[in-house]
C-alpha cells in the first residue's frame, strides 16, 4: 500500500502557467503533464511541486521575483530564480537609474544580477560600453554581446550552464527576445523593430514559461515583465545594495540603519568627500531614495483609506 503512495507522489517543476492549469515537468522521466489548479492558486513558473493523484502541493521557495503593474498591484513573476540578467543597449538607452533599480531589486530578492550590454555590433556601442564599464565594473559581472552577430553569446551560455535559472529584464527594444531566441531557438519569440514596438504598444500575452537550455541552465520568459518598479524594496535595502557603494560599506557606517544622507560617521559621505564616489552617482541614489519614501507614504495613505472604508 505504502509503495503505491510513494509512486504516486511525484516531484516536478512548473514550466508554464495556464490560468486554471499548470504544466509540470516531472523530475523522473522528464515528461510534462497538465495539472488543474484553482484560478489565482498562487502557483508560478519555477515553483517546485509534488503531485499526488490530482493534488498539487507547492514546496518551499528559495527565491521569488515580484513586479508591480501600472495600477500598483503586485505580481509574482517566477520562483526559485538564481540570476537576473539586466539587458541594456546603446539604443534605446535605459532611463536614468534603471540599471541601479534592477541591481538593487535583484540583490534584495537574493538573485545574482548580471549586466548584458547588447547590440555591440552598432558603432555607437563602444562609447556606451565604456560608460557602463566605468560605473559598474566593481559591482556586477558585465557581458558585451550581440544577438545579431552572435558575438559574446558563448560567455553567457557558459555562465547559465552552471545550472542557473535566469530571467531577462530590460527596456523594450534592447533585444531581450532576440537574445532568448539565440540561446533557445525552440522558443522562437517575436522580435520587433524599435518603431513598431512603439506603435503597437506592449505585449498583450503574459503567460510565463520556463525553458531548459541546451548546454544547461534555464530561462524564464515572461513577456509582460519589463520593469518591476520598486516593489518589496525598503530604504535600507537601497542603502545596502546600491551599486557603487560596495567598497564604502565594507567599512560600515556608524549607524547600522544609515541612509547615507548626513548621518555622522557615514562612510559613503566620506568617500564622496574623497571623490571616490561621484556626485552624479550619489544624485541617482538620492533620487531613488526619495522615490521610495514617496511610495511608502502613498502606500500608507492607501492602507489608511482602505481601513476607513471598511
Ligand atoms: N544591431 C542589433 N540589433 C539588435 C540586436 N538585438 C536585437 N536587435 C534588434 O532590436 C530590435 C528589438 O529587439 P527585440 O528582441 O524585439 O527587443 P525586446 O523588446 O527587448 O524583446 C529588433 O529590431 C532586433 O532585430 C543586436 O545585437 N544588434
Ligand atoms: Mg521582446
Amino acid at each position: 500500500m505504502n509503495d503505491i503512495t510513494t509512486q504516486d507522489d511525484r516531484q516536478g517543476v512548473i514550466v508554464a502557467h495556464l490560468g486554471v492549469a499548470v504544466e509540470v515537468r516531472f523530475d523522473a522521466g522528464g515528461k510534462n503533464e497538465i495539472i488543474r489548479v484553482k484560478r489565482n492558486s498562487g502557483h508560478v513558473v519555477g515553483d517546485k511541486v509534488t503531485v499526488k493523484g490530482e493534488i498539487l502541493t507547492r514546496l518551499e521557495r528559495k527565491s521569488v521575483l515580484n513586479r508591480m503593474d501600472a495600477r500598483g498591484v503586485k505580481h509574482t513573476v517566477g520562483a526559485n530564480l538564481d540570476t537576473l540578467c539586466i539587458v541594456v543597449a546603446c539604443e534605446p538607452m535605459p532611463p536614468p537609474g534603471f540599471i541601479d533599480r534592477a541591481i538593487v531589486a535583484a540583490r534584495t530578492a537574493r538573485l545574482r544580477p548580471i549586466l548584458l550590454i547588447n547590440k555591440c555590433d552598432l558603432p555607437a556601442s563602444k562609447e556606451y560600453e565604456e560608460q557602463i564599464y566605468e560605473t559598474y565594473t566593481n559591482s556586477v559581472p558585465l557581458y558585451t554581446l550581440s544577438a545579431e552577430t552572435g558575438d559574446g553569446l558563448d560567455r553567457l551560455t557558459d555562465y547559465l550552464s552552471q545550472g542557473l535559472r535566469g530571467i531577462f529584464v530590460g527596456p523594450t527594444g534592447v533585444g531581450k527576445s532576440s537574445l532568448i531566441n539565440s540561446l533557445c531557438p525552440a522558443i522562437n519569440l517575436q522580435t520587433r523593430p524599435l518603431n513598431e514596438s512603439k506603435k503597437r504598444g506592449r505585449h498583450t500575452t503574459t503567460v510565463s514559461t520556463l525553458h531548459s537550455l541546451r548546454d544547461g541552465g534555464e530561462l524564464i520568459d515572461s513577456p509582460g515583465f519589463i520593469d518591476f518598479g520598486l516593489v518589496n524594496i525598503s530604504v535600507l535595502d537601497l542603502a545596502f545594495h546600491f551599486p557603487g557603494f560596495e567598497k564604502a560599506l565594507e567599512k560600515h557606517c556608524s549607524f547600522r540603519d544609515c541612509l547615507h544622507r548626513s548621518e555622522p560617521g557615514c562612510v559613503v559621505t566620506e568617500l564622496i568627500a574623497q571623490q571616490k564616489i561621484s556626485q552624479e552617482r550619489y544624485a541617482i541614489y538620492a533620487g531613488i531614495l526619495h522615490e521610495l519614501e514617496e511610495l511608502r507614504t502613498e502606500l500608507r495613505y492607501r492602507e489608511k483609506n482602505k481601513r476607513r472604508k471598511k
